[in-house]
This record gives structure tokens, sequence and C-alpha cells, in this order.
């Protein structure tokens, strides 16, 4: 069974429920938003995409076939980018990440992610600290499905527990929009500890920054497997900042060399 937050009629509430979140990794949390508020971001996120899109940097928007507008798979700081998305993730979701870290937030990230049908292809397992180059590693990532999300279109799944044992080694990966992924993964323990979350539209799943995560291809033929992402670093968690505009750098123009933006 995965470990679920009971109810959140208030942030105070989500308090009682640190605990499983602290001690496997990771929490869902049934419709955190409700129909109506999705209905919101559904159409807010729909405007982003037919009227921002076009202005923002190549690095900043990824395709699993350049130039398919139907194949859009990530975008990146969307609350950089647009006030409305800002808004949203210094509501509720700012609110929930202090409540699980303990301490102040600082809001990094607000990406959007899609499997698109046929096309959407697996993330690699990885563990999120290892792109955040942060010490000590404070931070979190919440991830709110806007589509029904299983096996047939590329659920995330998580090796519970494996926050307590460190970062593994990483290496490149060849895919787009997850370019690192661990070199030795599928030990042992890592598939004792699986827990395959499957999530309605508004189910957020929230997860610490060592968990290792991963999530399979769109294998199916009509549905998307649309998501937003939020990343919370703590106040405590100190940033090497050259050394990930180093590799942002290098990764955009090993892209770009590509072809792949
Ligand atoms: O959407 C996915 O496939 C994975 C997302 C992910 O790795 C993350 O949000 O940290």
């Amino acid at each position: 069974m995965l470990p679920r937050l009971s109810t959140h009629s208030s942030m105070g509430e989500y308090s009682e429920n640190v605990e499983p979140f602290q001690r496997d990794g990771f929490v869902a949390v049934p419709a955190f938003f409700e129909p109506g508020e999705l209905a919101v971001i559904e159409t807010e996120l729909a405007r982003f995409i037919a009227e921002r899109i076009s202005t923002l940097e190549s690095g900043e928007v990824y395709y699993e076939t350049k130039d398919d507008d139907a194949s859009l798979k990530q975008i990146q700081r969307m609350q950089q980018h647009d006030a409305y998305f800002s808004d949203l993730m210094n509501g509720k979701p700012r609110q929930l990440a202090e409540v699980f870290l303990g301490e102040e937030v600082v809001p990094k990230n607000l990406q959007y992610f899609n499997k698109p049908p046929k096309v959407g292809r697996a993330t690699p397992p990885h563990q999120d600290g290892y792109y955040f180059m942060l010490e000590p590693c404070r931070a979190l990532t919440m991830w709110l499905a806007l589509d029904e999300v299983d096996e047939g279109n590329g659920c995330v799944r998580y090796v519970r527990g494996s926050h307590k044992n460190g970062m593994r080694s990483h290496n490149r990966t060849g895919t787009l929009g997850f370019s690192q992924g661990i070199t030795d993964f599928g030990t042992e323990q890592d598939m004792a500890g699986e827990t395959v979350c499957h999530a309605q539209p508004g189910d957020l799943l929230v997860h610490q920054a060592l968990t290792i995560h991963w999530a399979g291809e769109n294998g199916s033929s009509t549905r998307n497997r649309r998501a937003l992402g939020f990343i919370f670093y703590g106040v405590s968690a100190r940033e090497d900042v050259e050394a990930h505009r180093v590799y942002q750098q290098k990764l955009d123009a090993e892209l770009a060399a590509e072809g792949k933006i």
C-alpha cells in the first residue's frame, strides 16, 4: 500500500502526516487539487502553451520530436515566465513543502511533463538531488497528475526508503529532459522497494531529493500522461550555483549540437 496523507482541509492537518514522507521518502496526497481548481489549471496551461511557448529559449522547452508541437514533453521554470504559474507555485504547494521540509523553502522550478501517446519515452531511474547539487540535500519535488496515470501510460515508480541510502552514482543518459541516470540501478534492494504509483487528475506525489524514482514509457496509442512538477529547496540547502550553471550550459550546447533542442 502507498503511504497516503489523510485529509487536507488546512495545512495544519498535513503536519500529522509528515512521518510517512520521512519514513518512505515519498507520499501520495489524493485530490490535492479539487476538480474546480484543476479546471483553472488546465485553462491556464492551455493559455501558456498557446501564447508563451513561442517566446521561450530553446533550453526551456523540449519536444520528443523537434518541431512537432504535438510531441511537447517538457517546459521548464514556468513560474518565471508567467504570473499565474508563479502564484500557483507560491500557494498550496509552497505551504505543503514547508510542512514537509520543516523549514522555509525556495521555489525553484515549476515544470510541465508530458509523455505523449506512442512517443513518450521512459524516465531513467535517478535522484533529483544529483541534478540539484545541494549541501545539505534538503529539497523535495511534487508531481501533480493532470491525467489518469497507470502502467499503460508511464506512471511514476519509487524505491521505498532509498532516500536513506545516500547518493548513487549517475551518468549521462540519452533521454532528453532526464540527462542523468543511476549507473547501477536494479539491485535486489532496488527491486524489493519498488512501489508503483497510479494517480488520478489532482493527485499529488511528493518525494525527497534523494528518493530513487523512474517512470515507464507511454505505451498507449491515445492517452497523454501530463503532470506538473514543483521543485522546492529548503532554505538551509546551499546550491553550488557555479557548478550548476556550467553543467546546464554544457548540456544545452550538447543538446543543440545533437539537434534535440
Ligand atoms: O514525469 C516523470 O516521468 C518523472 C518526473 C521526475 O522525475 C520528477 O519530477 O522528479
